[in-house]
């Protein structure tokens, strides 16, 4: 029944929510819904055939990072400790990610067997959804969900008939950027100040209470589920050339017409962009950022770049969370960078000092460059603070947050105020 199931992949459905056709959605209609955890453990064999599915797919994280999730499940699955807890980061709040958003509100159930499958890999009996305080439509949304999959014994004492409890709670986060970084994320759940630990150790050998922890994105679960339900022939053959598997991108900035699209993996950025209806009044494209706030700037000349992990690398940018930002002509770059530089010096925790005076020493210097009060020069001393920042801080925002403004510096040199007016 399993192979069966898993070979034979129905046409892409219409979600029910939205009228969306996700190709990620194995589910014709709701009736089918959970069908493929039902059969994994009717089959019994649900643990290997989840962690050897998501290894041999190569699936990554989607939250910015891109570890492998394969590696992550059988990392915690391998864990010995107990209680595990399984969380699912969904304090979506990088600047110009929207993506989980439309996931959490449009394919619920996806989530929910995601983090159930998961669950059932590692052994672990409680999972908790993190999700941004701001998000009530989305959790409202999954709250119906949870509370029918409870009411069809999907959740519960006997988790889809596994013989096993397991069951999934809403944890709303208090607010902050920083809350979304996994261990602050993991301090907030325990009602302490949420600022990020040091790793080692990682959550999968010591996260929730000190206790072996599975934490993914909203979108890396709802992927699994495709992937260990289609299986990874059907996951391969999503992508476009080399690139393998599907991607939520949501795109942002100067187009028609913004908003969240599901992706072959390699779709290049003119493309993407072309699905968002184009370029905004015809205003030819500047620049792009491909993957969020946290990835670096690439002019005009990238847009043929493919949107994958790889290739990004090697424009110089990096796939991050999939939120493409389009920027035209009109665009002010120094002006921009310097916002998002100042958006995380405004979000920095301040545990290190590194990150926290860092930050406010390149905002102070990139406002008196614009104010005409320092001169253009002076920014020769950011790509070294931004290495200091890289290696000192110890978590992803203090290593990025030099990222915009060195970025735009490498590729549009002539934006600084300074040099544009002379
Ligand atoms: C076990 C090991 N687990 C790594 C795990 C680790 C985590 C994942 C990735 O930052 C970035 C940040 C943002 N054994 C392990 C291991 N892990 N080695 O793998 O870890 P890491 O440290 O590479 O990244 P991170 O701390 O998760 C995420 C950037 O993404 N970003 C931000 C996105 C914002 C959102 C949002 O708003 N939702 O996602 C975008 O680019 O700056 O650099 O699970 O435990 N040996
Ligand atoms: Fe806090 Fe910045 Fe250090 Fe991260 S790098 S822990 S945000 S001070």
């Amino acid at each position: 029944a399993v192979r069966q199931l898993l070979a034979s992949p129905p046409a892409p459905p219409a979600s029910p929510q939205t009228g969306h056709n996700w190709r990620c959605d194995p589910y014709a209609t709701p009736g089918d819904q959970y069908g493929t955890a039902r059969a994994l453990v009717a089959a019994g064999n649900l643990r290997e055939v989840c962690i050897e599915r998501l290894k041999e797919s190569g699936l990554r994280g989607m939250g910015g990072a891109g570890f492998p999730t394969g590696v992550k499940w059988e990392i915690v699955a391998g864990e010995r400790a107990t209680p595990k807890y399984v969380i699912c980061n969904a304090d979506e709040c990088e600047p110009g990610t929207f993506k989980d958003r439309e996931i959490l509100a449009s394919l619920p159930h996806l989530i929910i067997e995601g983090m159930l499958l998961a669950g059932l890999t590692i052994g672990a009996e409680r999972g908790i959804v993190y999700i941004r305080h701001e998000y009530g439509r989305e959790r409202r949304a999954l709250e119906a969900a949870l509370e029918s999959a409870r009411q069809q014994g999907v959740l519960g004492g006997n988790a889809a008939g596994s013989g096993r409890p397991f069951d999934i709670e809403i944890f709303v986060s208090p607010g902050g950027y920083i809350l979304g970084e996994e261990t602050a994320l993991l301090e907030a759940l325990e009602d302490k100040r949420g600022e990020p630990r040091n790793k080692p150790p990682y959550p999968g050998q010591h996260g929730l209470w000190g206790q072996p922890t599975l934490i993914n994105n909203v979108e890396t679960f709802a992927l699994a589920v495709s992937i260990i339900h289609f299986g990874t022939d059907w996951w391969s053959e999503q992508g476009r050339d080399e690139a393998e598997g599907l991607k939520f991108v949501c795109v942002s900035g100067d187009v028609t017409e913004p908003g969240v699209f599901e992706i072959p993996l390699g779709t290049t950025v003119n493309e993407v962009i072309e699905m968002a209806g184009g370029m905004r009044d015809g205003i030819p494209l500047k620049a792009f950022l491909p993957g969020g706030a946290s990835t670096a700037f690439l002019p005009a000349a990238s847009a043929n770049t493919p949107l994958t992990f790889d290739a990004l690398r090697a424009a110089g940018s990096a796939l991050g969370t999939g939120a493409v930002i389009v920027l035209n002509e009109q665009r002010d770059l120094f002006d921009l960078a310097t916002s998002l530089v100042r958006f995380f010096r405004n979000e920095s925790c301040g545990k290190c000092v590194p990150c926290r005076l860092g930050s406010q020493t390149a905002v102070e210097l990139l406002d008196g460059v614009a104010d005409g009060q320092r001169r253009a020069s002076e920014l020769e001393i950011l790509p070294e603070l931004g290495e200091t920042l890289l290696q000192t801080s110890i978590c992803g925002l203090g290593q990025v947050a030099l990222t915009p403004i060195l970025s735009m510096l490498r590729h549009f040199p002539d934006e600084v105020p300074e040099q544009s007016a002379s």
